[in-house]
């Protein structure tokens, strides 16, 4: 596919889309959901519905164009073996990660809570990433993954903007990756460290990466594919 600049900020963004991925974060019906984690630490997380169409939307772009799809969860191992007692050890014992809630037991594999949200099931062939702290790289082989398919760009969407999503965008920033963070595939329970985590990003010339739109990528996509 050829390149086309996406209107972005700190500056326009050139993309090779043969050497993108799309990874979303964490849309799991425990951040997303009444009765899970982001519920029991005192959320609304209504709050986060904002980005499920946009998301929705950029997965099946990159669905018909062939880009690759990484989904990630937040999450822990039954026996907790794999959660710092520093994650664990804050709140209510009712309300713990481990605890059991109305979607079974809060951020832990394998419960309902943890699933990815129905409208963003990922299907087959998508791999699906479980990453036990915020940063996706962290404790993961998804830089193992992206090097082997030849990808060096990321388009990322997601929750939450300021924490999970913010955390991998530096993180994939250190491993010289390039980061299009999509603003309203993003959200945070907070509408002003959302602003404020974009802003960061794309602050300093591009000091974690870009900030663009669906619109704008899907856009891009299109004629490229055009182009081909
Ligand atoms: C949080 C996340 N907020 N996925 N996780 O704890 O952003």
């Amino acid at each position: 596919m050829s390149r086309s600049p996406i209107p972005a900020e700190p500056f326009p963004f050139e993309i090779d889309f043969a050497r993108t991925a799309l990874v979303i974060i964490d849309m799991q019906r425990d951040f997303l959901e009444p009765g899970g984690f982001g519920a029991a630490l005192g959320n609304d997380v209504s709050r986060l519905r904002s980005a499920v169409g946009p998301c929705r939307a950029m997965l099946e772009g990159a669905r018909a164009a062939g880009l690759l799809v990484i989904h990630t969860r937040e999450g822990h191992r039954p026996d907790l073996t794999d959660a710092p007692p520093a994650k664990v050890l804050r709140g209510p014992p009712d309300k713990r990660i481990g605890a059991c809630g109305p979607m079974g037991r809060i951020l832990v594999r394998g419960e309902p809570g943890h699933e990815i949200i129905a409208e963003l099931a990922p299907i087959h062939g998508e791999p699906v990433l479980d990453k036990p702290g915020k940063g996706a790289f962290y404790q993961t082989d998804l830089d193992l993954m992206l090097r082997n398919r030849g990808i060096d760009t990321l388009l990322v969407a997601g929750v939450t903007t300021e924490v999970c999503v913010h955390t991998t965008v530096r993180e994939a920033n250190d491993r010289g990756y390039r980061c299009l963070v999509l603003s309203d595939a993003c959200a945070s329970y907070f509408p002003e460290f959302h602003a404020v985590g974009l802003r960061m990003i794309a602050a300093q010339g591009g000091i974690f990466g870009w900030v663009s739109t669906t619109g704008e990528v899907l856009a891009a996509l299109s004629a490229a594919e055009r182009a081909a």
